[in-house]
């Protein structure tokens, strides 16, 4: 299901990139690490109508991914954003074949296409979910739950969580904070919708040990080995009940299709900055759909732009499992738009404003700036 009618052509007058760094209301553990603040990169594109906003997920630390602030910023200023503003002109839909010479990178070029979207659809006064595909005016919220002091200490998180009206929760793992953790949320709560998230703290070796998390009937386990072990979570796939759903690994619809053809996927996490792009995701779910592989779509910490447009994406008709799409007041105290996502009967609202139709609260967002580049044509 390709974008059924494409957005008009913007002229690019320059971009604003911004680091910021936003507080988190409780640090965030995975087992690669700790966040106790957002540090993530805001664009704004000039354009003579309106300007559009991006955000870039990467972190401060190339952890997750290979990508990192400095490594973004550096690549977007560079070589991304003078490439487009060489373009001058151009569809939003042109906009991944003009930085497509440029090797990786994806993070950094799904900040700067959103940006270039949000500014064309704004001006067409288009919603960002009507234009991907949303079948959906509300997308149902699942929680990702950080690695906590200890077992009770996460059962008091996910139980303020279930109060808060989740209707699903995700909780990470790492080596030694497996099966006890999930073991303490199971016997707290129940058959609560359950998916467990390693980021890559396995290897194929552990598989005996992943397989005693069958006997908790997860909905999943996302990501247990390496980034680039398709055949190795293929081979762990075969000795697991529960499923295994690919987050880092699917860093393109090419990778999906490969990904579900070697049995290494059951499920897939779509997320657009990991593919390149709000586009590219549409197409990692329409794969996925043709091939039968439920998705849902992840989450990178977003601020109010990036959380509007996962709520738009998590609306389309393949996405069948709850999100990581939760409200902002999940991570954030204060956000930069002026009306940041919230939790509404266990659901997020799907904007339907012009563009990803939020407003910058641009108070905020000159108070979380650290670093601020305008490149102009
Ligand atoms: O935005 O709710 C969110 C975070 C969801 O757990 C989440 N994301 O591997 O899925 C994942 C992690 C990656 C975040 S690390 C910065
Ligand atoms: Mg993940």
């Amino acid at each position: 299901m390709p974008i059924a009618r494409p957005a008009a052509s913007v002229t690019l007058d320059g971009f604003e990139l911004r680091v910021l760094h936003i507080p988190l209301v409780s640090p965030f553990t995975t087992s690669f690490g700790t966040e106790t603040v957002r540090e993530v990169i805001v664009v704004r594109a000039l354009t003579p109508d309106s300007d559009g906003w991006g955000e870039i997920v990467t972190q401060a630390a190339p952890l997750y991914s290979s990508e990192y602030t400095q490594s973004a910023w550096d690549v977007a200023l560079r070589f991304l954003a003078p490439a487009l503003l060489d373009a001058r002109t151009l569809e939003p839909e042109q906009v991944a074949g003009v930085l497509e010479p440029f090797v990786g990178h994806r993070m950094a070029k799904a900040g700067l296409e959103l940006a270039v979207l949000d500014a064309a659809l704004r001006a067409e006064g288009r919603a960002f979910g009507e234009y991907l595909g949303a079948v959906r005016d509300a997308v149902p919220s699942g929680v990702s739950v950080g690695i906590q002091a200890d077992p009770a200490a996460l059962v008091d998180r996910v139980g303020g969580y279930l109060d808060e009206g989740y209707v699903r929760i995700k909780i990470k793992i790492k080596p030694g904070r497996d099966v006890a953790d999930t073991a303490a949320v199971r016997d707290a709560f129940g058959a609560i919708p359950l998916r467990v998230d390693a980021n890559s703290a396995y290897t194929l070796a552990d598989a005996e040990l992943l397989a005693e998390l069958d006997r908790f009937d997860l909905l999943l386990i996302e990501q247990p080995l390496q980034e680039d072990d398709l055949v190795d979570h293929a081979a762990l796939a075969r000795r697991l009940r529960t499923p295994v759903c690919l987050d880092e690994s699917i860093v393109s619809a090419k990778a999906a299709t490969d990904a579900i053809a070697l049995g290494a996927a059951a499920v897939v996490n779509v997320k657009a900055g990991r593919v390149g792009g709000y586009l590219e995701a549409v197409r990692v779910h329409d794969v996925c759909r043709d091939a039968g592989i439920p998705v849902w779509c992840g989450g990178m910490l977003e601020t109010g732009i990036g959380r509007a447009a996962n709520a738009a994406l998590a609306a389309l008709p393949g996405f069948t499992l709850p999100g990581d799409v939760s409200a902002s007041s999940r991570f954030y105290a204060r956000d930069i738009v002026t009306e940041p996502a919230v939790l509404e009967d266990g659901h997020v609202r799907v904007p339907t404003g012009p563009g990803l139709g939020i407003e910058i609260d641009q108070v905020a967002l000159d108070d979380f700036t650290v670093e601020r580049t305008l490149l102009r044509r």
